[in-house]
């Protein structure tokens, strides 16, 4: 192989944030942009972790990504890496690229996303590396690469020809070699490992359950239909918007209540179907609705957890421990003391839980951000939450007769509430606030916390502690400091306030509000009312009106 030594200067701004690199796709075209940091990337791994051995490259079919494949098969050839795994057409989703690591025992993985963000040339590029056990690097490899990032100087590239990823099979220039993969084979395979496919299919094919799922013109595209058509008998027509685009049909691939707006129209609307799913650019996120009922995922993570033994045959000795993320809601937590299980209070970020999950301390997790998963993979799992969900249904109904009524998404998740109380809980989301004036509220706020002290009032709530959270990694010791800032009141309420780490301009404030409330009859109050007074607290002791301009949220889950 010729490998071609090509001068480079470094770039500023290429450090990941919290789930990978992500920019407008306009400053990744710049010359050498992501080859920089993909070499960047190889300076910083130890040698044995790549030369000679086996990479997965994937992504989530947006706009950029076909020439963006070649950049990269071209610098890991020029890197001494063996082979390359690549999806067909450059398609994997993130969950599958975590499942193909693992089951091909490869090195690592890329993964070209921006996640849940627009595609397109006006909009978002990002790309992400996994290590070998499928988990997102560590920010020890990610500080290493924006470290490399500053110093660069030459880029090693391989002088081979644009490699052929619209057929399946292996390629060999010298001793390189590209193998192009289907990129469910894998996925499903292992979801059949996971799940009782016929308990599943038991309930797809019954005339009185109706599914829907809609891919966003996502990775999830690909997935939908071999999985819930093909192999687990839904109708045709239960996969909307199924054929993944560059640019995910000018959509915005997140599926929540305001950008996954068609589906949630459909799951309001009349004669609404009994479930309603949706997940994002890269398939590792997901909603589940019922027939005119939101599933937070919060809750959503609790009940998988509370059901999981019974419903799903990987879980069937019951799962090792349950972890959420700071800002995810309490409800898994009453899960984990109801039955025993060892629980984790993590940062945001996959990248935190799968430490925890390699040393099989833990089997499901998730985020308030619409993230739900297991130890199946390293990687959150829009399709998994899906599945969990449609076996935790069917499970519960396996001996319903033909005409007989179903027990439906909401009843089985105010049964929770009933057996658990219901942890009210909302997000709202200022995107695209000026930098300085959300910078300066953060400030604002650890001035805050650092004058605060246990029972201080703030109207009718006593404060019970205030921090900027810290987490130290139980497995290997990493600190992660400033992760966001909480007040935690008496009664169990809580107010957080972080910067989001996937944005590619300006900030975007995430506030996050809870509260616990243990009384049946208040179950069914709307959240957002439930939630105002502590709302109202939030606003006025984080001046974010002032501080940002910004009267109102853009989004709220
Ligand atoms: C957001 C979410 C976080 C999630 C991350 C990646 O991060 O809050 O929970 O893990 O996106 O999700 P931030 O820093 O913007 O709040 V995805 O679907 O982009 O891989
Ligand atoms: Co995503």
């Amino acid at each position: 192989l010729n490998i071609k030594l090509i001068p480079t200067k470094p770039i500023e701004g290429q450090k990941t944030g919290t789930s990978g690199l992500r920019k407008k796709v306009k400053v990744f075209m710049q010359d050498n942009y992501l080859a920089n940091w993909i070499q960047a990337l190889f300076n910083s791994l130890p040698p044995e972790d790549y030369k000679d051995g086996v990479l997965v490259l994937g992504g989530d079919g947006r706009y950029f990504n076909r020439e963006a494949s070649q950049i990269i098969i071209k610098i890991a050839a020029g890197n001494g890496v063996a082979k390359i795994l690549v999806g067909k057409e450059g398609i994997l989703s993130t969950p599958a690229v975590s499942a193909v690591i693992r089951k091909r025992k490869a090195n690592g993985g890329f993964i070209m996303s921006a996640s849940h963000n627009p595609g397109g040339p006006d909009y978002d590029w990002g790309i992400k590396f996994n290590y070998s056990s499928g988990q997102p690097a560590p920010e020890s490899i990610t500080d290493k690469i924006y470290g490399n990032t500053l110093s660069i100087s030459e880029i090693k590239v391989a002088d081979i020809p644009d490699v052929d990823l619209t057929s399946l099979g292996v390629t060999k220039y010298g001793n390189f070699t590209v193998e192009v993969v289907d990129p469910v084979a894998d996925y499903l395979e292992l979801m059949e490992d996971v799940f009782d496919f016929s308990l599943i299919r038991s309930l797809l094919s019954r005339p009185d359950f109706r599914f829907i799922f809609d891919a966003m013109h996502a990775v999830t595209g690909a997935y939908a239909k071999p999985i819930f058509v093909d192999k687990l008998g839904a109708g045709l027509n239960s996969v909307a918007n199924g054929v993944p685009l560059e640019d995910f049909g000018h959509g915005h691939p997140d599926p929540n209540l305001t950008y996954a707006k068609d589906l949630v129209n459909i799951m309001y609307g009349e004669n609404a179907p009994d479930f309603g799913a949706a997940s994002d650019g890269d398939g590792d996120r997901n909603m589940i609705l019922g027939g005119e009922f939101f599933v937070t995922p919060s809750d959503s993570v609790a009940i998988i957890a509370a059901n999981a033994q019974e419903a799903i045959p990987y879980f069937q000795s019951g799962p090792k421990g349950l972890a959420r993320s700071m800002p995810t809601s309490g409800a898994l937590d009453r899960v984990a003391q109801k039955l025993n299980l060892p629980f984790y209070e993590v940062p945001t970020g996959w990248k935190f839980f799968g430490n925890l999950m390699d040393a099989g301390k833990l089997s499901i997790c998730g985020e308030e951000s619409f993230g739900t998963g297991s130890d199946h993979v390293r990687e959150k799992d829009g399709i998994w939450a899906v599945l969990a969900w449609l076996s935790i249904i069917a499970y519960l109904n396996k001996d319903k007769k033909p005409g007989e009524q179903l027990i439906s998404v909401a009843d089985v998740v105010k049964k929770h509430w009933a057996t658990y109380g219901r942890n009210f809980f909302s997000r709202y989301d200022y995107e695209e606030c000026e930098s300085e004036g959300a910078n300066k509220m953060v400030e604002h706020l650890r001035d805050l916390v650092s004058r605060s002290k246990a029972g201080d009032k703030y109207g009718n709530y006593v404060l019970h502690l205030a921090d900027d959270f810290n987490y130290t990694d139980p497995v290997d010791g990493s600190v992660a400091s400033k992760q966001g800032v909480r007040f935690i009141f008496t009664d169990g309420s809580r107010i957080i306030f972080r910067l989001s780490g996937t944005g590619s301009a300006g900030a975007t404030v995430r506030l996050y509000i809870e509260q616990f409330e243990p009384d049946v009859s208040k179950h069914n109050l709307d959240a957002q009312a439930a939630l105002k007074p502590l709302i109202d607290l939030a606003l006025s002791l984080s001046k974010l009106k002032d501080f940002t301009g910004r009267e109102k949220p853009t989004v709220i889950t």
